[in-house]
């Protein structure tokens, strides 16, 4: 399976289009727009998000709530495109215009990719860059992530993604919360966090770091629950499927690193009070004492839940802005002030979600190969079944 996306963060709309999914698969827009609806919400977000009502249009590869197997396509409108026609218009401007219309980017903004991007591309104008690596197109990430969930949630895995920490703030959580706790917990909190104490004080320090003009960035957990083991494979680099996913979510605008189980604090324990000791049972086969590995031996599911988590730094639009350089003059002047938000960790666990249950359902999807769903369902049923036999 593979998806594209294409869109600017106010253009008109932005696009993704899936390839690979098999045929007969249930699908219908309200599964999408039920995960694009989740993403918008979160404390700390701008005034974009009152100006987007986020829906999903499916343009192709779906009839009568079935997938064809064909490519689907889905686009999401940007409402905002109304107010941008002329700055980002697509036909050529006309002589005299570009004064006028086109809110030149000449500051470069420190963190963000303004400068780089622009000095890589050749855009003078670093709206060119900042259009495109705005975390707006996260969005179509979202949609083509709820396909996957929805494919996965129809072999009975179920993916679930909240937030641990936010400016410092860490959530108390249970060492393995049970998936439907933690989406009973976190759905309805502003923060999408477990620990009510906690999610006060994110809300607390995102207020003030929004007084203060600045940002604030976290730390985002997701778990996959239901997996058979032996997704992914030991035998070739790119075929491990942990690798995939510490890609998938680098991935994400702002996030700086990956870890899974224990992750870096495995690091200072000894290899006893790392790896999960394995026992057998009649009635669900192999399963391991602990978790500490995050689900994953050899760049395989060992079918214990993957618990992965990544940071997302500080977003870099700052309202107090910090020193930059006039890419026209070369003088200093503090960056460019883009309308943004103080805080979208929120938001980024469901987009972590949606990247997670791609890289999963794609992974099974590649590996049980079937141009038909029913197939590949009673496929994934053996499979989770052979390993109480072996
Ligand atoms: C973003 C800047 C803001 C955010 C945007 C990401 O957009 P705007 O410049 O239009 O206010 O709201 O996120 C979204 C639009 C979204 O849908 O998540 C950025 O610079 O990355």
């Amino acid at each position: 399976m593979r998806y594209l996306t294409s869109g600017e963060s106010h253009g008109p709309q932005l696009t993704t289009i899936i390839e690979g999914l098999p045929a007969g698969m249930p699908l219908t827009k309200e599964d999408i727009d039920f995960e694009l609806a989740r993403r918008q919400k979160g404390y700390g977000r701008g005034r974009r998000m009152q100006i987007e009502t986020d829906q999903a249009t499916i343009l192709s590869g779906v009839r009568h709530g079935l997938t064809l197997g064909s490519p689907i396509a889905i686009s999401v409108e940007n409402k905002d495109w109304t107010h941008w026609t002329k700055v980002m218009g697509i036909s050529p401007l006309e002589e005299g215009q570009e004064e006028e219309i086109k809110r030149k980017v000449t500051r470069p903004r420190p963190g963000h990719a303004d400068l780089v991007g622009g000095i890589k591309y050749g855009h003078r104008d670093m709206r060119n860059v900042l259009e495109r690596s705005s975390a707006r197109e996260t969005t179509v990430r979202v949609a083509a992530g709820a396909v996957a969930k929805k494919l996965l949630s129809l072999l009975g895995i179920e993916v679930a993604g909240h937030v641990l920490e936010i400016g410092g703030i860490r959530a108390k959580t249970p060492e393995y919360p049970s998936l439907k706790g933690l989406k009973e917990k976190t759905e309805n909190s502003p923060v999408r966090c477990y620990d009510k104490e906690a999610e006060v004080k994110m809300m607390e320090a995102i207020d003030q770091a929004k007084k203060d003009g600045d940002s604030i960035g976290g730390i985002v957990e997701v778990i996959v629950e239901g997996l058979p083991s032996g997704i992914g494979s030991y035998v070739h680099y790119d075929r491990k499927l942990d690798a995939k996913i510490a890609s998938a979510m680098i991935s994400i605008n702002a996030f700086k690193g990956v870890e899974f189980g224990l992750g870096f604090e495995m690091a200072r324990k000894p290899g006893s009070q790392v790896h999960d000791e394995i026992i057998w049972a009649e009635e669900n086969g192999y399963r391991r004492k602990t978790n500490r590995l995050g689900g994953f031996e050899g760049g395989m599911t060992t079918g214990m839940p993957i618990v992965v988590r990544g940071v997302m730094k500080p977003i870099p639009t700052l309202y107090k802005p910090l020193q930059s350089v006039d890419i026209e003059s070369k003088e200093p002047f503090t960056a460019s002030i883009e309308r943004s938000d103080s805080c979208a960790v929120p938001a980024a666990s469901v987009v972590a979600e949606a990247v997670v249950a791609w890289e999963v359902a794609s992974a099974i999807v590649n590996q049980y190969y079937s141009d038909r769903f029913s197939t590949l369902k009673e496929l994934i049923e053996q499979e989770k079944l052979n390993g109480r036999s072996f």
